[in-house]
């Protein structure tokens, strides 16, 4: 076991007034220096694993909290190191206390994230599962949530391990045949080992394709109601919010900036931009409006392009629109069919009112299967929804489409062994098996203090 020089200490819970806050303390000193501020009826180096002890925290004579503390042995506990954690009341003024009070006595305030590496380094997680902490922590939404706890859980770590897995013994049969070289030995003809390579490719394939439905899994869809001015962006934003969050009004260019809210739909995260309808316009803070709406257009998973239905499809806008974004990301909507009574278009188009509501829910429905490419998966399947897995994916792939062009062209086995190698090691790279102080500093930064 992998046991770290420091001993280190946070607050795991959020700040503010609570019922209860926890402090975390993790390291090789964890229930000697608890037992330096703590005064219960055990002392907590004598104390069992997965026990709870009632006392005092002390600073001299002073009482500073009646608290708990939870002690957890190595290598049972998440950091996979001896940890303690304190439940105070939930004062912030108590938890800062004790934390001096820690600190005094030699313990180090902990990075962000600073736990949850501890645990990685000290193999109770790989490093996809790691960063799984992290997403479960910050999910929105119903859909969210589960697909972090399917990265957690390691259904994509061991899809990605059995890649890997299945390359390391092609790999190794190559370069045992390089071994034997001058005996002219086969252990596996290039036909097999084409075949082998093909269906990691596959699978690869498979989970790159999953990176769209898990991107918006895990941030949501960003999307834009974009139109000309006064064809109901705002009364859908708050139409979809059900609160009078925009200013409605009949005079164009009433909305100037750019809004955005956010709610949950189906289970899936909906980061909605409501933007100042866009036409030439020679006022200055309309103009900055416009170029704010052009920014969220270029950005969003899904363009909503609205139009009033008693003025037609606006084709100008719709030429200017796709100069920002990609035609399918498009839907294209007519508003206002409450007060229109002509023939409906025969192009797909949808059609809403933004007054009584008619057409919204398919419209959010739209949206979403637009964003996730229709796909359904179930709860096994690995799912990629971290950009880092993607790029490593990718990466790998890339390595495999060069193993086979050396198989074709018969060249060295060498070359072979070399393509086979750093495709493992790409794949290696989203588990944490291949790593460096770079990748893990850049994932665990962005933890909050005390995971
Ligand atoms: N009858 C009817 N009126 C609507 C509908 N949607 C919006 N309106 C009216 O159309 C006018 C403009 O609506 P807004 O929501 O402010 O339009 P907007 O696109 O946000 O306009 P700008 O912010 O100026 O770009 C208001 O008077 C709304 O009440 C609808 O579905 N039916
Ligand atoms: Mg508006």
């Amino acid at each position: 076991m992998l046991q770290n020089e420091d001993t280190i200490t946070a607050i795991a819970t959020p700040p503010g007034e609570g019922a209860i806050s926890i402090i975390r303390i993790s390291g090789n000193d964890s229930f000697a220096v608890a037992d330096k501020i703590f005064s219960g009826k055990v002392r907590i180096i004598d104390a069992a694993t997965h026990t709870i002890h009632y006392g005092k925290i002390r600073k001299g004579e002073e009482i500073i909290d009646d608290v708990l503390v939870s002690v957890f042995r190595n290598p049972n506990s998440f950091t996979g190191e001896d940890s303690i954690e304190i439940s105070t009341h939930g004062n912030q003024l108590i938890c800062g206390k004790i934390i001096e009070l820690l600190v005094d006595s030699g313990v180090r305030l902990a990075e962000p994230g600073e736990f949850t590496k501890r645990a990685f380094l000290n193999g109770k997680l790989d490093l996809a599962q790691a960063e799984a902490v992290a997403d479960i922590i910050s999910a929105r939404g119903e859909a969210s949530l589960r697909g972090a706890r399917n990265q957690l859980d390691g259904i994509l770590s061991s899809k990605v391990n059995f890649l890997r897995e299945m390359l390391i013994n092609t790999s190794s049969l190559v370069e045992l045949e390089l071994d034997f070289a001058e005996e002219d030995l086969e252990f596996m003809s290039l036909e097999q080992i084409d075949t082998n390579i093909v269906k990691v490719l596959d699978e690869i394939e498979k989970l790159l394709s999953t990176y769209s439905f898990g991107r918006v899994l895990k941030d949501g869809i960003n999307v834009a109601l974009v139109g000309k001015p006064n064809v109901g962006k705002s009364s859908l934003l708050n139409y979809m919010l059900k609160e009078a969050r925009a200013i409605v009004s009949e005079i164009p260019g009433t909305t100037r900036d750019t809004i955005r809210e956010d709610f949950t739909f189906d289970g899936i995260y909906f980061k909605i931009y409501d933007t100042a309808g866009i036409r030439l316009t020679e006022d200055s803070i309309e103009k900055e409006g416009v170029e704010r709406s052009r920014n969220v257009i270029k950005n969003a998973d899904v363009v909503v392009f609205l139009n009033d239905i008693n003025e037609g499809l606006d084709e100008e806008l719709h030429s200017t629109l796709l100069n920002l974004t990609d035609d399918h990301r498009i839907i294209t909507v007519l508003n206002k069919i409450d007060i229109f009574s002509g023939e409906h278009l025969k192009k797909p188009v949808k059609y809403i009112s933004a007054l009584t509501g008619e057409g919204i829910e398919e419209l959010l429905i739209s949206i979403k299967e637009k964003a996730i490419s229709s796909q359904s998966y179930s709860e096994k399947t690995a799912i990629v929804s971290n950009i880092r897995h993607y790029q490593s994916l990718k990466r790998a792939k890339e390595s495999l489409l060069n193993a086979r062009e050396t198989v074709k062209t018969r060249l060295s086995g060498e070359f072979l062994s070399v393509d086979l190698r750093d495709a493992e090691s790409a794949l290696g790279e989203i588990i944490g098996i291949v790593t460096t102080d770079d990748i893990l500093n850049n994932i665990f930064s962005k933890f909050c203090i005390g995971k």
